[in-house]
């Protein structure tokens, strides 16, 4: 397979994890966005969107959307799985993940960001207003409900700890104030002791700079 990625993309980084946690062997293919690489004709013909991650299969099929392709490896290669036996579990599994997917990553993106500069004249300050605002209220949430015993589900890996440390690893790059989430660092912090965690982390991509 081949991921299309780039190093601080949290969605590539969420599909970086899961393919290292299933052992997965992939083939990186690094997309700047700071050059502007995702906007090309050669890389809308993969993904037409123009965002990362983009997953190019064995039979050449390509998958968009980080969730669709996470979905689709836990369903393609379940073992070692990442949400829990129990339908009602999985579900509370996914909420918390849904919460990062949909509640704070796409209103944070990178686009959001240039639309709130370029196009509506916010100046820094309020960038950065925007930003905090909306990853607190999600992480707000998500402190007071995962179990973080070390995982946010518990003692096995799962679907919330692959989208929540990749977005701790954002906010973090944000200087966002952390210290009212002790559950959320711990989990941060015990997760990036596992060579799937470590592996994908952005420091260690081939186009990280
Ligand atoms: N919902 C999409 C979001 C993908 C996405 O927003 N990717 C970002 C990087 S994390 C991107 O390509 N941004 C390019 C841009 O904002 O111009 C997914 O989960 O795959």
């Amino acid at each position: 397979m081949e991921l299309f990625t780039y190093y601080r993309s949290s969605a590539a980084y969420r599909v970086r994890i899961a393919l290292n946690f299933k052992g997965i062997q992939y083939d990186a293919v690094p997309i700047n966005l700071l050059t502007g690489e995702h906007k090309e004709e050669k890389y809308q013909r993969i993904s037409p969107q123009g965002l990362v991650p983009a997953l190019r299969l064995d039979d050449r099929k390509i998958m968009t959307q980080s969730t669709a392709i996470l979905e689709w490896l836990e369903e393609s290669h379940p073992a070692p799985a990442l949400l829990p036996d129990d339908s009602y579990q999985r579900g509370v599994v996914r909420s918390w993940a849904n919460i990062v997917a949909c509640d704070i990553h796409p209103i944070d993106n990178l686009r959001v960001l240039n639309y709130l500069v370029g196009e509506l004249g916010a100046n820094d300050e309020q960038k950065q207003a925007w930003y905090q605002h909306w990853i607190k209220l999600g992480f707000d949430v998500l402190e007071s409900q995962i179990k973080a015993n070390p995982y946010c589900h518990g003692d096995q890996v799962s679907m919330a700890d692959i989208y929540l440390i990749p977005q701790v690893y954002n906010a973090l790059r944000f200087k966002f104030d952390m210290t009212s989430y002790p559950k959320i660092l711990s989990v941060y912090e015990r997760c990036n002791q596992l060579d799937a965690f470590i592996q994908a982390a952005p420091e260690n991509q081939p186009d990280a700079v």
